[in-house]
């Protein structure tokens, strides 16, 4: 029977180990990154075409719903090993969980068939501290969360990693660790496992399935491994490249700080359409260097131009919200939040809106915001403000139109 397994470096290596010790052979195809995540209905032709009869696909297949019922019409039989979550739920034999990744899976796939094989008990032992090294290290490199059943799986990969017989193992830890001889979680998640990554993201998965198809082969081992090691570094100098990309973006986007500045003058001269990008900017800047509390205040000014489109208890209740965060304790952030609530309030209840104003008073004079207090009269139901004669009964939206735009902020 020949069989083929479809995806995962270290998941392919596992299945590929097991059947072999079981006796049975099998091909190993791992698509191009050009090819699109998963099982396509082209690789199954082509593996009906080279005479497959039996299909492991490991961490994706679950909702190939299209391609699994074009391989059991071409005669292929389907057993699918995924952890993805279940959308179009293909119709086939699965082994699915989500407390593992494909590779965690696919160890206890390998010791289940070992199992139901009749192995002698010390083969089966051998199977699962092999095998699920290479869960530990899959574990680790595709960032699933390390608790539960996946943090047993690694711990017990982890432990023999530095004893391997594997020539290609061996290799890879010798080339990427500063201590070859006791490799931690740490020498995996930045050293090995970019490295097998790096295969994938810039020529393809099977460069970094040669470092584990050498077996006992040294020779092989070496030139797998010395491959790898180039094409990490070309991975490392493009994201290198990226980044510096992304810092020259940065210089020329300018100081959030300069940017916060700039938009709180075009929004006190109540230009709030042309502030609202300088501040979503200014807001994403801050989130990048951490300062939370100052995106909140960018966050926020970007309201007014949308509120007519929003609800107005939705946006009043979202902004009360924001008052109660950590990141608007800062002072200049909670008289900002609520300013910004104020000036909806106006539009939806006056007594609401002058609750909130008296708050801002006094925020503003403790803080020395001269201008704004001098200003809060006029928002507070004063002579020029909307509210005041002549408007009482306005729709809410059509009064808020004219408020946040034009009236709220009186010169
Ligand atoms: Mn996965």
């Amino acid at each position: 029977m020949a069989t083929t397994i479809v995806m995962g470096i270290l998941s392919s290596h596992i299945l590929q180990s097991v059947l072999r010790r079981l006796g049975a052979e099998s091909r190993v195809y791992l698509p191009h990154r050009d090819e699109g995540y998963g099982l396509g209905r082209a690789a199954v032709h082509h593996f009906s075409r080279s005479g497959t009869d039996l299909l492991l696909t490991v961490d994706n297949g679950i909702n190939a719903r299209a391609a699994v019922h074009l391989a059991a019409r071409l005669g292929i039989e389907v057993i699918v090993i995924d952890h993805h979550r279940i959308q179009d739920n293909a119709d086939t034999l699965a082994v699915w969980s989500d407390e593992f990744c494909g590779a965690g899976l696919a160890v206890l796939f390998a010791v289940g068939l070992a199992l139901r094989a009749g192995s002698p008990a010390r083969m089966v032992e051998q199977l699962i501290e092999g095998t699920s090294i290479y869960g530990a290290i899959a574990s680790i490199a595709d960032c699933v969360p390390l608790s539960g059943r996946t943090r047993v799986l690694t711990q017990l990969g982890l432990a023999p990693l530095s004893r391997t017989k594997h020539r290609g193992l061996q290799e890879l830890l010798r080339a990427s660790c500063g201590d070859p001889d006791s490799p931690d979680s740490e020498d995996v998640a930045f050293r090995i496992a970019p490295r097998i990554n790096a295969a994938g993201r810039v020529a393809h998965p099977y460069a970094a399935f040669e470092v584990m198809a050498a077996g006992s082969d040294l020779e092989r081992a070496r030139a797998a491994v010395a491959h790898l090691n180039q094409l990490n570094a070309v991975r490392r100098e493009l994201v290198q490249h990226h980044f510096e990309e992304l810092r020259e973006e940065h210089r020329r986007s300018g100081e959030p700080q300069r940017l916060l500045d700039r938009a709180d003058q075009l929004s006190w001269n109540n230009q709030w359409l042309q502030a609202e990008p300088i501040y979503r900017q200014a807001e994403m800047l801050f989130r990048q260097k951490g300062d939370l509390s100052r995106a909140l205040y960018a966050h926020v000014s970007q309201i007014i131009p949308h509120a007519e489109s929003r609800s107005l208890p939705g946006t009043i209740l979202e902004l009360t919200h924001d008052l109660a965060l950590p990141e608007a304790r800062d002072p200049e952030t909670q008289l900002r939040i609520l300013t910004i609530r104020g000036m909806i309030e106006v539009n939806y209840d006056a007594r609401m809106a002058q609750q909130t104003w008296a708050q801002v008073a006094k925020l503003a004079t403790k803080q020395r915001h001269w201008l704004l207090a001098s200003r809060l009269p006029r928002y507070n139901g004063g002579r020029d403000s909307v509210l005041s004669a002549g408007r009482p009964s306005l729709g809410k939206s059509e009064s808020f139109d004219r408020l946040g735009r034009r009236k709220v902020i009186p010169r």
